[in-house]
C-alpha cells in the first residue's frame, strides 16, 4: 500500500471562488485523492482557507465586519460549498489557526538561527489619498519585465514574475486610483533565498518527472535576469501572524505580521496538525517528518500556474533553510487558466460562474465532469455555455446515463429486477472484454500520471464501448429468438454498470454512488482486470432501476444561464 499526501493550493478567504479557481487546484486534487483511495492506498488530502494579507482585511472592511469574524464566516461558507462539490478533504483547515501561528513563528526562528533572514530598512509606498501604507497587491502599474499595464505590486499576472511594488512603472493605488504616492521608511525581514540558490537548483534538477509547465516556470525564476531575489516576509498590517522568532519577541518587529505568502504554504503542514486535533490526536508527523515515517510518503501538490514560483522556490527555501527533516513535494501538478466565454474569469469584476451559483443550477457531477474533462492542462481552455451543454448532454446523458437506463429498464421489463443468468459469454463479449482490459490499463496509467484530460478521454471511451456493444448485441431483438443469450447480454450490461461505477467515481462520485446503490454494492473494489470485473455480479442478485442519472441541458436552460451570467456578479 502506498501513502499519498495530497494538497490543493489554499483558496483566499476573500470571497467565493469561481470555476476557474476550482478546476486549477481543488478539483483535480480531489480527483487524484479519490483515485488513490479507490486503489486501496492511504491518503491524507488537505486544503484550507488562506486567511491573511490585505485581501482579507479589505474584504472584511467592505463587508463591515471585524476581520476575524469575517474569516470565520467565509471559512464556513467555503467549507459548505466544497462539500457541495464533493471535495473529499480529510481536513479543510484555516491558515489563521493556532497551529499555523506556532509553526510559522517556528520556521522564522529556525531561518533566523541559520542566518537566512536579514533585517532591511526599506522604503515603502504610502498613499496620501488613502492615508495608509499600501500593501503590495494594492499598487498597480506597468510590469518592468513584460510591459503588462495591470501588474500588481507582488506579482505580474501576465508573465508570473514576482515583483516588489517599487519595481512597477507608473504605480497607482488600486484602492483609490491615486498616483499621490510617497515612499516612507520602515524595517522589514527578508528571507535570503539567494543563499539557497544552489540547493534549490539541485532539488529542482532532481525532479525529472515534473510537468514542463512546472519546471519551466521554476527554472525561469531561478536563472533569468537577476535570478532568485531575497523576499520580504513581513508586512505592516494588523491581521496576520505576529512576527516572532520562535517563542521569543523579535525586537524592532512589533506590530508587524508575516507576509501572507510566507505563512500560507506552511499551513499545508499546520493543517495536518489541525486534522490530528480534530481526529483524536492522529499521528500527523508520519505524513510530514521524514525522521518520523514520512520518507515513504509520496507528496503531490496541485495549483494554478501563477502559484508555481511560490511552491518551487519560496516554500522550498523555507523548508530547506530550516535544516529540519520536513517532507518536500515529490510531484507538482500545475494548471493553465480556464477562460470564460471569450474573456477571463475575474473575481474582482464578478465575471464568470462562481462555485455557489454553479451548484444552484446543476448538481456537482455535471460540473466536475465537464471541468475535469476540459481542464486547462497543456494550454488555457475555455468555458462556454454551448461547450458545457454539449459535453454534459453527449457524455453524461447520451452515453453513460442512457446506457444505465436502457440496461436496467430492459432487464426489469423482461427478467425482473434480478441479475439474469443466461449462457456463457461469447465472441462479442470476449472482444469487448479485451478492449476494456486494454483501456482499463491505460486509464489507470493516465490517472497515476495525473493526466486529467487523457484520463477523462479514456473513461469516456470505456463508456462508449459499452454503448456500442449494447447497440450491436441488441438484446431487445435477441430476446425474440434466443432469451438465453439476451439474458447473458443483460447480465454483461449490469456488470458493466458496476464496472463504470468504480471507474467513474473519482470524476462523478454521486452518479457512481447511485449506480452502486442500485446494484446493492456496498464497497466497490478497483478491478484488477475486465474479465473478472464483468463476471462479478452473481446471477439472482436483486437490483433496483435507478432514477435517471443525468438530465439533458435544454437550449432554453442554456440561453437562460447565458443571459443570467452575462452581466457579472454584483
Ligand atoms: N491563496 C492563491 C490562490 O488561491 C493562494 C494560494 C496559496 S497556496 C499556499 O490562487
Ligand atoms: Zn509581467
Amino acid at each position: 500500500m502506498q501513502r499519498h499526501l495530497i494538497t490543493s493550493a489554499i483558496p483566499y478567504i476573500n470571497g467565493i471562488k469561481h470555476l476557474g479557481n476550482l478546476v486549477g487546484s481543488q478539483l483535480p486534487a480531489d480527483l487524484y485523492a479519490r483515485y488513490q483511495r479507490a486503489r486501496g492506498n492511504e491518503v491524507l488530502f488537505l486544503c484550507a482557507t488562506d486567511e491573511h494579507g490585505t485581501p482579507a482585511e479589505l474584504a472584511a472592511a467592505k463587508a463591515g465586519k471585524p476581520v476575524a469574524e469575517y474569516c470565520a464566516e467565509m471559512h464556513k461558507i467555503q467549507a459548505e460549498i466544497a462539500k457541495g462539490f464533493r471535495l473529499s478533504f480529510d481536513h479543510f483547515g484555516r491558515s489563521s489557526s493556532p497551529q499555523n501561528h506556532a509553526l510559522t513563528q517556528h520556521f522564522a526562528g529556525r531561518l533566523a538561527d541559520a542566518d537566512l533572514i536579514r533585517e532591511v530598512t526599506e522604503k515603502q509606498v504610502y498613499s496620501n489619498a488613502d492615508g495608509r501604507f499600501l500593501p503590495d497587491r494594492y499598487i498597480e502599474g506597468t510590469c518592468p519585465n513584460c510591459g503588462y499595464d495591470k501588474a500588481r505590486g507582488d506579482q505580474c499576472e501576465n508573465c508570473t514574475k514576482q515583483l516588489d511594488p517599487t519595481d512597477l512603472i507608473e504605480p497607482r493605488s488600486a484602492v483609490s486610483g491615486s498616483t499621490d504616492l510617497e515612499v516612507r521608511e520602515t524595517k522589514h525581514l527578508y528571507l535570503r533565498q539567494s543563499a539557497l540558490k544552489d540547493d534549490l537548483n539541485a532539488w529542482i534538477d532532481s525532479k525529472t518527472d515534473w510537468p514542463l509547465l512546472t519546471t519551466s516556470i521554476a527554472k525561469k525564476w531561478l536563472h533569468d535576469g537577476d535570478g532568485l531575489q531575497d523576499r520580504g516576509i513581513t508586512r505592516d498590517l494588523d491581521w496576520g501572524i505576529p512576527v516572532r522568532r520562535g517563542d521569543a519577541d523579535w525586537p524592532g518587529m512589533e506590530g508587524k505580521v508575516f507576509y501572507v505568502w510566507f505563512d500560507a504554504p506552511i499551513e499545508y503542514i499546520a493543517c495536518a496538525g489541525e486534522w490530528s486535533d480534530a481526529h483524536g490526536g492522529a499521528d500527523w508527523e508520519r505524513w510530514w517528518r521524514t525522521d518520523k515515517g514520512a520518507d515513504d510518503v509520496r507528496y503531490t501538490q496541485f495549483m494554478g500556474k501563477d502559484n508555481v514560483p511560490f511552491h518551487t522556490l519560496s516554500f522550498p527555501a523555507t523548508i530547506l533553510g530550516s535544516g529540519e527533516p520536513w517532507k518536500m513535494v515529490d510531484h507538482l501538478k500545475s494548471f493553465n487558466y480556464l477562460n470564460y466565454d471569450g474573456g477571463q474569469f475575474s473575481t474582482s469584476q464578478g465575471r464568470g460562474v462562481f462555485m455557489d451559483q454553479a451548484l444552484e443550477i446543476l448538481p456537482a457531477d455535471y460540473w466536475r465532469w465537464w471541468l475535469l474533462s476540459n481542464c486547462p492542462e497543456t494550454s488555457d481552455s475555455e468555458f462556454t455555455w454551448e461547450l458545457f451543454q454539449q459535453g454534459v448532454n453527449k457524455d453524461l446523458a447520451d452515453v453513460l446515463g442512457n446506457f444505465v437506463s436502457r440496461v436496467t429498464k430492459f432487464c426489469r421489463s423482461k427478467f425482473g429486477e434480478i441479475v439474469p443468468k443466461g449462457g456463457v459469454y461469447g465472441d462479442r463479449e470476449e472482444t469487448l472484454i479485451a478492449e476494456l482490459d486494454a483501456r482499463l490499463t491505460r486509464y489507470a496509467r493516465m490517472m497515476d500520471a495525473m493526466e486529467v484530460r487523457k484520463s477523462a478521454q479514456e473513461l469516456r471511451a470505456i463508456w462508449v464501448a459499452g454503448n456500442e456493444y449494447l447497440q450491436a448485441a441488441a438484446p431487445w431483438a435477441t430476446i425474440k429468438e434466443d432469451p438465453e443469450t439476451a439474458a447473458m447480454q443483460i447480465r454483461l450490461g449490469l456488470n458493466l454498470i458496476s464496472f463504470y461505477a468504480t471507474l467513474s467515481a473519482p470524476f462523478i462520485p454521486d452518479a457512481a454512488q447511485k449506480m452502486n446503490t442500485a446494484l446493492q454494492i456496498e464497497k466497490a473494489q478497483w478491478p484488477s482486470n475486465a474479465s473478472d470485473a464483468l463476471d462479478s455480479l452473481p446471477a439472482g442478485q436483486s437490483f433496483a432501476v435507478p432514477e435517471n442519472l443525468f438530465a439533458k441541458i435544454s437550449d432554453e436552460d442554456r440561453k437562460d444561464w447565458q443571459d443570467r451570467f452575462a452581466g457579472g456578479r454584483a
